[in-house]
């Protein structure tokens, strides 16, 4: 199975999210979308793993206390647009404790550099100057839980079901 831990949003935030994705829209641009109840911030990609009992675990021995995150911008990787956050040193402890226990715990996952994003939109038909300045009115939202998530591929797209959650103390 395909497994990555991460923030899911709250409606305040997955609602800013899709505004952009609307003002992508209305600026013609088309492409992969991401439909509004898959948006969520990925704090470790794990991949193909069969043990999400193991993973839980291992959550379970993270601790954390609730701390806010605050969408700010706009911007892309490439082919790959996202909204993303103002620099938040409650996050990139989370994720440090995070990928240390899944280490500790003999668990694999993508070691490349965390950058807090949430994906709107992949492969655009269009040239990126158009949409490169577009600016945001800042949302913050509460991390209260990080979920462990599994990834199936539906007929229609991919398919988010959440496994299991810790929340913060
Ligand atoms: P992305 O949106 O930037 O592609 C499920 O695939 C989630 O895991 C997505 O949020 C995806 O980020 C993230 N992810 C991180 N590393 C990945 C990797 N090496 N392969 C696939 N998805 C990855």
């Amino acid at each position: 199975m395909r497994l990555f831990i991460a923030i899911q949003l709250n409606e305040a935030m997955r609602q800013l999210a899709t505004a952009v994705q609307v003002t992508f829209r209305q600026f013609g641009v088309r492409g992969n979308y991401t439909p509004t109840e898959n948006l969520h911030l990925t704090l470790a990609f794990i991949g193909e793993y069969s043990g999400p009992d193991e993973v839980l675990d291992a959550l379970e021995n993270i601790s954390f206390a609730p701390f806010t995150i605050t969408m700010d911008k706009v911007g892309s990787f490439d082919e790959l647009w996202w909204t993303g956050f103002e620099e938040n040193e409650e996050l990139e402890a989370l994720v440090r404790k995070l990928r240390r226990a899944l280490a500790d715990a003999g668990i694999p996952f993508d070691r490349k550099k965390f950058k807090p994003h949430v994906t709107i939109l992949r492969k655009p038909d269009y040239t990126k100057g158009r949409i490169s300045h577009m600016s945001i009115e800042p949302a913050g939202m509460v991390v209260e839980r990080i979920s462990l998530m599994q990834s199936t591929r539906g007929k229609n797209g991919m398919i988010y079901t959440e496994l299991g959650s810790v929340s913060a103390q």
